[in-house]
This record gives structure tokens, C-alpha cells and sequence, in this order.
């Protein structure tokens, strides 16, 4: 993948950007900013003079420094001494040089002046007439730093947030709710109980004691930057950022009623309801109500069981069919996190993850997996560091070694090979064989026709070595759309080759989504929930997909890895077989063409 200009010059821009942070002499700066201009403005495309072996100081305002810089980023698509450079400044401080009238400069000045490094600090010192008093700020660039802050706020404010954006904020909240005087109980209800992808606003149901506290301890959060309403039985606030929280306070008896109303989905709450009404009761967010009495409403199995149902879980609640499966007895018993016995998809330092092999190996173990592949990029992947043949086979080896000193966890040999724009993988089969298992991805040529796209994909699955399909439709939530692919067919094709889909819980890809879960599910195509882990930390994002995967119906038995390695090798192994004594690879394209 070629490196254009253009990268190159907003990575020098940034590189100054940073240097500037960092305090650097400003000739230093003023030359990356100077050669990144100069950059844009060229005719010719940097990639194709280091190919053709052209002396890149000839170009204005390049010297011997800057013509090295250029060629690692023309050969590996980022800089080291960038790299080098974000480590020792806080992410933030990043942030910060982007608001109204101030900039790398000033943001220094701040961060060694008053110590901000975030947005809130920024904030608050701005609100406490802190930052007016620095020599060169000045009241009016303090005011227009919080109308530019609050800006940012209201442009937030009315989008979806992110489901994993909205635990890091739940998270705090319950616990600050938790401790208001003569609280009994504190749930959050809405689309974020059922484990929707994306939040409109957290609503958070209260029981106490005493209703008031609770409503003041609520509107009186530390987060809190607006009030929109206040009243005895609900409130709502707007958080920093631009969340809705609405609070409602329930009495007890009330309390399973109110929770699954508030739960929801409209959907499946309407559906309940019109069961209610069959059986002359009425069913709201106090109770269940026969005549005048309330007959029901403390819990949620009291609601279900008076409409002849059992308890459905909320990831469930979308009336898409529980109901009657529920009323067939049918009901899926959904995948838990416990379930999982090993992660099939993460990185290390060798290509683009930030963790060793030793270290991602000792932190599945410590969270008690049986194994964990490492899916390293492969070679078309350059920005990614991606493997060639050659060090794919140096890795096996590590990994051979690694093996024979750890213990409790097995790492498995593994990649996740590009999958090309004719459909055939980016290392040959003599290689993939030594492997234990191999994902496929596609990581370019996004926009390819559907049915070209669908196809590139199918002729991959027809390699016999091909075991699971890497974040199936490519999708960013808010950021990119899913490429044009038929997925029912790449489904179909699944289980026809006796390939596996994964359920990718990168918290913005959750790709195969929860319908695409379901349908996998229905035509009898096993899943593999992977984390994708980028570093130790990330193996955590396990969550984020096994709650995608109850919202797809999914139980242990439809997902890859709850299985343990002796039974997944076999599993693995059956497919390979399966492949290789079946259609040639050389065939494939006819194969295809005659099933069309
Ligand atoms: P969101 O916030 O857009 O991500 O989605 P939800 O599902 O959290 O929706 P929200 O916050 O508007 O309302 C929370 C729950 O309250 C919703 O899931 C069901 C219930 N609800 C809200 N409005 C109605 C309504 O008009 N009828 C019924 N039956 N339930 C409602
Ligand atoms: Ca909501
Ligand atoms: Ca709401
Ligand atoms: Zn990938």
C-alpha cells in the first residue's frame, strides 16, 4: 500500500506539533512544519522517488534528518521518534492544543504552568479565573476557551454514545448513586441493560428511602453540567460530554414493573402488554393491575409469570422472536463471559500491538483462558508491520519455545492473513499449514461492487486452510460503514466450507452484529467471539462481544471458543480436512460460476 504525500506531510505536522508541546527549539519545530508544507506542494510522489532511488535532500528544505524520516515513513507508514514522542505526553494535552486560540505553545505553558494535561482541568482552572493570570492569556482568550469547551459539549450532546463509552461513565455513577442515604437499590435500565451498541441516554432507576437525598445526591454528581429537569419521582441531567441521564425514582413494590418498562425494548414492552390485556390485566411502570388491585410488580418473573411467561433476558427484549420462543420453551441459554475458555484473535509488538508474546500469553492466562492465538497482520498489511513468510516462520518458533516454558496456557500459531482483491490470501498454503488455525480479513478495497466483494470473500473460504472470517463486514460504528457484502451468502458459503465467523468485540467494530449472530445461528454457522486485543489490557474487550452475542441470540454451543483446545483442535482440524479433500482451490472460480 503506497504511502501518500499527504500522510507524510500530517505526520511531520503532528511530529511539530508535539515537539512544540515538548518545549523543543522552535527551528526545530518550524523545520517539520516547513518540510511538511513543502511535502504537499510536491508533484511527485515520495514513495516513487526512494523506489527509483532518487536523493531526497535535493527537494527544498529536506536535509540528510528529514530525508531519513521520510524514508521510514514511506517504508513502514509511521515514525518511531513520533511513536517515541506520544508516549511522554499525555494523550490529552493532544486535545488541548486543538481548542479555540490555543495551540501547541500555549498548551505547553499550561501543562508546565498550572499542570493541565485533560479538557476538565482546562476547565476548571478556565471557571476558577486560573488561566487569565498566565503571563499572555488574558481574560479574553480564558472566555473564549470555555465557549469553545462548551461548544464541543452541546456538538456531542443528542448523539449515541458508544456502549463501551457509556460503561466507563455507568460505572461511577452507580457507585457514587449507591452511596445517598437510604438507597436500597440502583439499576440502569434502557438500551444500555439490554447491551445495545450504541446508547441515546442511560436511565437509571432508584429505590430509597428517602426520595429527596436520593434526587439531590443524584443532580449534586460531580459530573453533572446541567440540570434539565428536577422533580420527586424523575430527574434528568446532562453529564460533561453530552449524556442524558434520566433518573427515576421507584418505590419497591414497584420496582419490577418500573424495570421492565424503563428496559424495554417498546417493542417487547408493547408485546407484554397486549398479552396483559388478553388476560383482563393492565400492565404499566407500577405494577400489574387487575381492576383496581395490583396483583403483580415487585420483580420482573412476577411481571412474565402473570402473563404466562417465563423471565427473558433483556439483551432478548426486542421482540424478535422471544416471546415465542419463550412460549415454545425455546429460549436460548446465552453465552456469559464465563463461558469463554480462550481468545482466537490478538497482536503483539511485533507487528502493530503494544504488548510482547510473553506478556499477552500471561495475561490470558491470568484471566483464566485455555489458550490464545496471536494473529499477527501479514505482509500487505505495511502500516500494520505485517508478516512475510520469513518471519511468520521465526514466530512460529518463538512461540514453539514460549510453549515449552509456559504453563496453564497454550498459545496458539496463528495470523490474520489479508485476504486479497481476487479473493486468494497474502501467504501461500505452505506456511498456513504450519499453522494452528488461520483468520482471513479484509483490510482494503473496501468499495468493491457487492457482488465482487461477496465473492472475493467466498473464493477465500474455498482455501482449505481458510478456518475463520476476521470482522465480517469491515463496519466502524459511526465511522465507516459495513462494506457492500451479501452477508447471508458469505453465511451460506460458511457452512458450506465449514468456516467460522467471528464476532469481533473491538468496542467500535462488534462486527458480525447481533442480527447477522442470529441469522449465523439459525443456519447452524459457529461464531468465535475474539477480542481483537491490541495490547494486554484490550483482551478485556472479550465483554464487549459476548454481550453483542447474547443480543444474537448466541449459546456456548454456537460460539468456537467455549470449547477446550483438545475439542477445538479437533473442530479446526475437521474443517481443514473437510476443504482439502474437497474442491481444489484451482477449481474454485468455476465452482462459483456454476453455482450462480
Ligand atoms: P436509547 O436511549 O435511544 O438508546 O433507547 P432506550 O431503549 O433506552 O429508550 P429510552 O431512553 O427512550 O426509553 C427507555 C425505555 O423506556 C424504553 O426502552 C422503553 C421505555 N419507554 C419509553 N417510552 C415509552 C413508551 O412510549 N411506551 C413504552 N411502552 N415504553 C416506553
Ligand atoms: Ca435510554
Ligand atoms: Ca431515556
Ligand atoms: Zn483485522
Amino acid at each position: 500500500m503506497p504511502i501518500y504525500n499527504s500522510e507524510v506531510a500530517r505526520i511531520f505536522d503532528e511530529y511539530a506539533d508535539l515537539l512544540e508541546i515538548h518545549g523543543a527549539n522552535e527551528y526545530r519545530v518550524r523545520a517539520y512544519r516547513t518540510a511538511s508544507r513543502n511535502i504537499s506542494y510536491l508533484s511527485h510522489n515520495l514513495s516513487d522517488m526512494i523506489r527509483q532511488g532518487e536523493d531526497l535532500t535535493k527537494l527544498p528544505g529536506i536535509a540528510d534528518d528529514l530525508a531519513g524520516k521520510i524514508t521510514e515513513i514511506v517504508k513502514t507508514g509511521h515514525l518511531s521518534a513520533l511513536e517515541e514522542l506520544k508516549k511522554t505526553i499525555p494523550e490529552e494535552l493532544i486535545k488541548i492544543t486543538r481548542i479555540a486560540g490555543l495551540g501547541p505553545k500555549r498548551a505547553y505553558r499550561l501543562y508546565y504552568g498550572l499542570g493541565i494535561s485533560s479538557i476538565r482541568e482546562l476547565e476548571k482552572a478556565a471557571r476558577e479565573g486560573n488561566i487569565k493570570e498566565l503571563p499572555g492569556f488574558g481574560i479574553k482568550l480564558e472566555q473564549a476557551i470555555l465557549d469553545d469547551i462548551e461548544r464541543r459539549g452541546k456538538l456531542r450532546e443528542g448523539r449515541r454514545v458508544l456502549y463501551s463509552a457509556a460503561e466507563e461513565i455507568v460505572q461511577p455513577l452507580l457507585a457514587y448513586l449507591w452511596d445517598a442515604k437510604g438507597v436500597k437499590g440502583v439499576e440502569v435500565a434502557g438500551s444500555y441493560r439490554r447491551g445495545v451498541e450504541t446508547v441515546g441516554d442511560l436511565d437509571i432507576l432508584i429505590t430509597s428511602e428517602k426520595v429527596s437525598d436520593a434526587v439531590d445526591h443524584f443532580t449534586s454528581y460531580d459530573e453533572v453540567e446541567r440540570v434539565i429537569a428536577r422533580g420527586t419521582t424523575r430527574s434528568s441531567v446532562i453529564l460533561r460530554g453530552g449524556l442524558q441521564v434520566d433518573l427515576r425514582v421507584v418505590p419497591e413494590e414497584s420496582y419490577g414493573a418500573a424495570l421492565h418498562y424503563f428496559t424495554g425494548s417498546k417493542a417487547h414492552s408493547i408485546a407484554i402488554r397486549k398479552r396483559g390485556v388478553r388476560r383482563r390485566l393492565k400492565i404499566n411502570e407500577y405494577g400489574v393491575f387487575k381492576g383496581d388491585q395490583m396483583i403483580a410488580g415487585r420483580t420482573e418473573e412476577e411481571v412474565y409469570a402473570r402473563v404466562d411467561l417465563p423471565y427473558i433476558e433483556p439483551e432478548l427484549r426486542e421482540n424478535r422472536g422471544e416471546i415465542e420462543a419463550a412460549l415454545r420453551n425455546n429460549l436460548p441459554d446465552l453465552i456469559t463471559l464465563n463461558d469463554i475458555r480462550g481468545d482466537l484473535h490478538s497482536h503483539t509488538n511485533l507487528t502493530d500491538g503494544h504488548s510482547s508474546l510473553e506478556e499477552m500469553a500471561l495475561a490470558a492466562k491470568k484471566r483464566g483462558y485455555e489458550y490464545l492465538a496471536i494473529t499477527e497482520h501479514s505482509k500487505r498489511l505495511t502500516v500494520a508491520h505485517g508478516l512475510n513468510k520469513a518471519r511468520l516462520a521465526e514466530q512460529i518458533e518463538r512461540i514453539d519455545s514460549l510453549n515449552n516454558q509456559l504453563n496453564g496456557i497454550i498459545v496458539l500459531k496463528s495470523i490474520e492473513v489479508d485476504i486479497l482483491e481476487d479473493g486468494s490470501l497474502d501467504l501461500p498454503d505452505d506456511i498456513l499449514k504450519k499453522l494452528d488455525l488461520v483468520i482471513c480479513s479484509v483490510h482494503h478495497k473496501f468499495n468493491l461492487p457487492r457482488e465482487k466483494q461477496t465473492e472475493r470473500i467466498i473464493r477465500a473460504m474455498h482455501n482449505p486452510y481458510f478456518m475463520i472470517l476476521g470482522h465480517p463486514t469491515g463496519r466502524m460504528i459511526d465511522e465507516r460503514p459495513p462494506y457492500d457484502v451479501d452477508v447471508e451468502r458469505l453465511i451460506k458459503a460458511a457452512k458450506e466450507t465449514g468456516c467460522i465467523l467471528e464476532l469481533n468485540s473491538q468496542p467500535e467494530r462488534l462486527d458480525l452484529d447481533d442480527i447477522y449472530c442470529k441469522m449465523a445461528r439459525d443456519m447452524g454457522v459457529m461464531v468465535a467471539i475474539n477480542s481483537d486485543a491490541h495490547s494486554t489490557q484490550e483482551l478485556d474487550f472479550m465483554h464487549y462481544g459476548v454481550i453483542q452475542g447474547r443480543r444474537g441470540w448466541l449459546e456456548p454451543k454456537n460460539v468456537l471458543n467455549t470449547r477446550s483446545w483438545p475439542e477445538l483442535k479437533k473442530l479446526l482440524q475437521k474443517s481443514r480436512k473437510t476443504l482439502v479433500s474437497g474442491a481444489a482451490p484451482g477449481n474454485i472460480s468455476e465452482k462459483i460460476g456454476a453455482k450462480r
